[in-house]
């Protein structure tokens, strides 16, 4: 990476990295892959610009919903980094926002946290639901379960009155709207195509005028759970679009003794990254109707 780059870092997600320009910012999605929490020690080819051109996919077709902080995935459009090539395709040029403090996010199904909050209360985030539906059970219509940030670890799911307190109710209105609308047009296009977005979560900022404007990255498989829908069935977890063949093998590798869930595996063997960036590359295709293109 350019000297110029790293000192302009701003922050570090798991897999992605954010520099600061001014009133832009470089979002740059990584080939790095996290599973049972871990990030793994092997890449995962296309991963980055799978990632990076599904949220561009989703921006370009939500627009009319809200507008978002894509301004270019072309890094000719950013001279600072224009010659490095290293961050084609995987990069995104965004509006600077200030960010607001509640992750906004979607379930239609549940699964994960939504799940094991149902089984102990009948309820999620204050969204009182019907006795009896089983994991992986479709929701009678997708609610809006907000989070905060945790420092450390997974994000902790808050009740709507709790998220009032921290952006306002208006606010929290207009999001949980505009969170529901996304979601409900993304998954119904989804599940058309073979996959069941099961969960997402958006995040959004303020730009300088004050207008609500989605940021981050948007209906991805590292900010979703995607689902194979032709292997839909609810009353147990569900394989992961992405995920599965990665997470079949980490589950052999601890029944061998040959990890024990904390640090990083072992090198990952081939078939199994092979196997897991085509399920990227297939997931890009279903969506967008293209394949991905080589070394764009
Ligand atoms: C912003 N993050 C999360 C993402 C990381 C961290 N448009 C924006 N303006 C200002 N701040 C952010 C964004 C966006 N998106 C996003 N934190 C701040 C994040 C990727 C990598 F290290």
């Amino acid at each position: 990476m350019s000297e110029r780059l790293s000192e302009l870092h701003e922050a570090s997600g798991k897999v992605r990295e954010l520099y600061s320009f001014g009133e832009r910012m470089l979002l740059v999605t990584s080939d790095r892959m996290s599973a049972f929490d871990v990030v793994m020690p092997t890449d995962i080819p296309d991963k980055g610009r799978v990632l990076t051109g599904l949220s561009k996919f989703w921006f370009d077709r939500t627009g009319d919903i809200v507008r978002n902080h894509l301004i270019s995935v072309e890094l000719a459009d950013f001279p600072e980094v224009a010659r490095d090539h290293e961050l084609a395709g995987r990069s995104m040029l965004v509006e600077r926002l200030t960010m607001l403090p509640v992750e906004c996010v979607v379930r239609g199904y549940l699964a994960g946290s939504g799940w094991k909050d149902y089984q102990a209360a009948g309820a999620i985030c204050g969204h009182d639901l019907p006795p009896g539906l089983p994991e992986s059970g479709q929701l009678p219509y997708p609610i809006f379960t907000p989070a905060t940030k945790a420092t450390e670890g997974h994000d902790i799911n808050i009740d709507l009155e709790t998220a009032a307190v921290l952006v306002g109710q208006e606010r929290l209105e207009q999001l949980e709207r505009i969170s529901l609308d996304l979601y409900l047009e993304a998954a119904a296009y989804a599940l058309e195509r073979g996959i069941i977005i099961a969960d997402t979560k958006f995040e959004f900022g303020l730009d300088a005028d004050g207008g609500l404007v989605l940021g981050d990255e948007a209906l991805t498989p590292d900010s979703s759970r995607f689902w194979p829908a032709d292997r839909y069935k609810p009353g147990s977890s569900q394989p992961s679009f992405d995920k599965q063949p990665l997470r079949d093998y980490l589950v052999e590798l601890r029944k061998a003794g040959q990890w024990n869930g904390d640090a990083p595996p072992p090198a990952l063997p081939a078939a199994v990254v092979a196997a897991t960036s085509a399920r990227y590359l297939e997931a890009f295709r279903l969506l967008t109707g293209a394949p991905l293109e080589v070394g764009q």
